[in-house]
């Protein structure tokens, strides 16, 4: 039997290598879209997929171009499609509210359009954001809670939620939506709060930093494990009809919280290194953020059971075990 095939956009980030890995190991042949800036440097831009880059199939395009996208399309024909890149730094999307809302609203399109006229058969995955609730009007977050975005990465991404939705409703194709909440791992970008703590912590006690810099430590996220969460974009299409889905681990902790494991797990005092920089502020903040998966468990199945303590833990131990040997 042919094997499925699957097209992965975003594949050199944290979530496309953990969902390369995980569909190679159900048996797909994978494919995914890199930027030709990621082919000429391997190195820097592919780490992620050292452990996979073999056996999948790479294909240079870019969400800014409709072409490049449609031409993927067309060689690959793939039966699944899971986009998920996009400008992903919410503060960021401050500084550029411009190419964030022309790269994710005109990528998703892109990516949709194409995938109708190349190969409408295709299953699509859009990657939706937690980051749409914004302002939250209640308390978890599920599925019919009304948006309030906080910022153009949020207003991209409910853009690029609505044009799913359209997409499936209007041409009939299978396209879903994830709203996924924050999650992280040791693959995590390093401008990410996760990270940023994790890396430095680890760098604090090796003495190769002295202090960390941070906005509001009060924020509170639900933070979860990308390798967890990447199982439920591919359960979420292979349902018998296409729908949306929340994906978080129903609690919530605050910046502060994960700086205080962080630095414990190296038994350091934060008291000593870490210290507040209002440039890290953001001009409107997303406060309480807390998921309902609820559906996710009654129609998918799935389910979450990582401790929050073992993900920080987790990306603490490797980022010291790596600056230790490298
Ligand atoms: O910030 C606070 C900051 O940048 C988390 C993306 O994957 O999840 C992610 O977006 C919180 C915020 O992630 C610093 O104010 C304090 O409240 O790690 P973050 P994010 O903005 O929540 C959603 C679901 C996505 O969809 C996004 O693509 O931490 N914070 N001090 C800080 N944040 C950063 N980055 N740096 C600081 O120094």
């Amino acid at each position: 039997m042919a094997k499925r095939k699957a097209l992965i956009t975003g594949i050199t980030g944290q979530d496309g290598s953990y969902l390369a890995e995980y569909l190679l190991g159900l048996g797909y042949e994978v494919h995914g879209v890199v930027r030709r800036v990621a082919l000429e440097d391997q190195k820097h831009r592919m780490w992620r997929l050292k452990g996979c880059l073999g056996q999948i199939e790479l294909h240079c395009g870019s969400l800014e171009s409709y072409p490049s996208l449609y031409q993927i399309m067309v060689d690959v024909k793939p039966d699944e499609c899971y986009h998920l890149a996009a400008q992903s730094f919410v503060a960021y999307s401050f500084e550029d509210e411009f190419t964030t809302l022309n790269t994710n609203i005109n990528g998703t399109h892109y990516v949709l359009s194409a995938a109708k006229m190349a190969c409408p058969e295709c299953r699509i995955y859009f990657a939706a954001s937690s980051e749409m609730f914004g302002k939250v009007e209640e308390v978890p977050q599920k599925e019919t809670t009304r948006f309030h975005p906080r910022s153009a990465y949020g207003i991209s991404k409910c853009a690029g939620f609505d044009l799913t939705r359209n997409y499936r409703e209007a041409y009939g194709m299978y396209a879903s939506s994830g709203i996924l909440f924050n999650h992280e791992s040791p693959r995590r970008g390093y401008e990410f709060v996760t990270r940023k703590i994790s890396s430095t912590a680890a760098r604090i006690k090796l003495g190769m930093a002295d202090k960390l810099y941070l906005g509001n430590l009060e924020a509170k996220r639900d933070w979860g494990h990308s390798r967890e969460y990447v199982k439920a974009m591919h359960l979420m299409i292979q349902q018998d009809t296409p729908d949306d889905y929340v994906i978080g681990t129903g609690e919530t902790h605050s910046v502060k919280e994960f700086v205080d494991i962080a630095f414990g797990e190296l038994g350091l005092d934060p008291g000593e290194y870490v210290e507040i920089d209002r440039k890290f502020f953001r001009p409107a903040e997303v406060d309480l953020l807390v998921a309902d998966t609820t559906k996710a468990e009654r129609e998918l199945n799935w389910r979450y059971d990582i401790p929050f303590e073992d993900l920080v833990m987790e990306m603490v131990r490797s980022d010291y075990e790596y600056l230790k040997k490298n």
